[in-house]
């Protein structure tokens, strides 16, 4: 009895370490991270090209394979940040539908056995603005990707700045590009020698997250090391609106790339081919998206 109870503090011990570890390590800074100040907005060109979209053994939804062929365009090197979208709603007084509609889906996490299936609240207070449901700090958040956006909002601000959201296609091939391995679909969240490459839940979901990524919550956008393609966080972070129904007459569209929630022992949609669904008007504390451009339209500088 001794010994259990001995057992038992040990392991209550460990957990608390390591739910501190992720405390003190979630706030990093800018200067800290991949992605440099001056590239905030930047695009990159995804040539054309043939994929294998779709994957077997995982979830259903994924589908069968299929070869694809996917024609250039351009895609923002990280997720939409709170500084971008507030420069857009500044210049053109737009009011999500979060703000309208009396708040936005927050996670809550589980305390007790009976919670553990109930981690999605309606957080009335929780808008783009005040992501956690009190007021946002943009200098300390301004870098982070901006979230609580429904699609119709995503598509209003692509519209203000002169693009468009992806089709799942098009992000599926973008991400796919980018793995190290392409044969391992799950290389988007480590690096060969193991180094992690994407915010996911470090732990076991949803009952507690170690954060060995340095992040329990958003992570700034570019805090880990780029794609093949010059792409950050495509993997993880925030999941991303895409233009495509998740069926064939559904409401629901598509979002891709898994979120920090994402942990292996229960959601492993952090891989390229994983997708999930939301309505088109729905927003929550961990979809966001990124934007698109034809080729025709970006401007190239000498
Ligand atoms: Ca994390
Ligand atoms: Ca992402």
């Amino acid at each position: 009895m001794q010994r259990f109870k001995l057992l038992f503090v040990m392991a209550f011990l460990i957990v608390i370490v390591i739910a501190l570890r992720g405390f003190f390590f979630h706030e990093h800074n800018q200067a800290q991270c991949y992605l440099r100040k001056e590239n905030i907005g930047d695009f990159v060109i995804v040539p054309a090209g043939a994929f294998v979209k779709g994957a077997h053994g995982f979830y259903p939804e994924e589908g069968h394979p299929v070869k694809i062929r996917v024609d250039t365009f351009s895609i923002q090197i990280h997720e939409v940040t709170k500084n971008q979208f507030a420069q857009f709603v500044e210049a053109t007084g737009y009011i999500t539908e979060a703000e309208r509609n009396g708040g936005s889906a927050s996670f809550v996490q589980s305390t007790t056995p009976e919670q553990w299936m109930s981690w999605w609240k309606l957080n009335e207070q929780a808008t783009w603005r005040t992501p956690n449901g009190e007021p946002a700090d943009l200098n300390r958040l301004g870098n982070h990707p901006v979230v609580h956006i429904s699609l119709n909002d995503a598509r209003a601000y692509a519209k203000w700045a002169g693009a468009r959201l992806p089709n799942e296609i098009e992000w599926e091939y973008a991400a796919s590009l980018g793995l190290f391995d392409p044969d391992d679909p799950e290389s988007g969240i480590r690096g060969p020698d193991g180094e992690i490459r994407a915010n996911t839940w470090d732990g076991v979901f949803p009952l507690f997250n170690g954060a060995e990524d340095g992040f329990v919550g958003t992570a700034p956008v570019g805090c880990y090391r780029p794609s093949l393609i010059g792409a950050f966080d495509m993997i993880g972070n925030v999941w991303e609106w895409t233009e495509s129904p998740f069926a064939q007459s559904s409401p629901r569209f598509t979002i891709k790339g898994g979120s920090y929630l994402c942990g292996s022992n229960f959601c492993r949609r952090y891989r390229t081919s994983a997708r999930e669904s939301m309505e088109a008007h729905f927003s929550t504390a961990h979809v966001g998206f990124r934007v698109v451009k034809d080729i025709t339209s970006l401007t190239i500088t000498p």
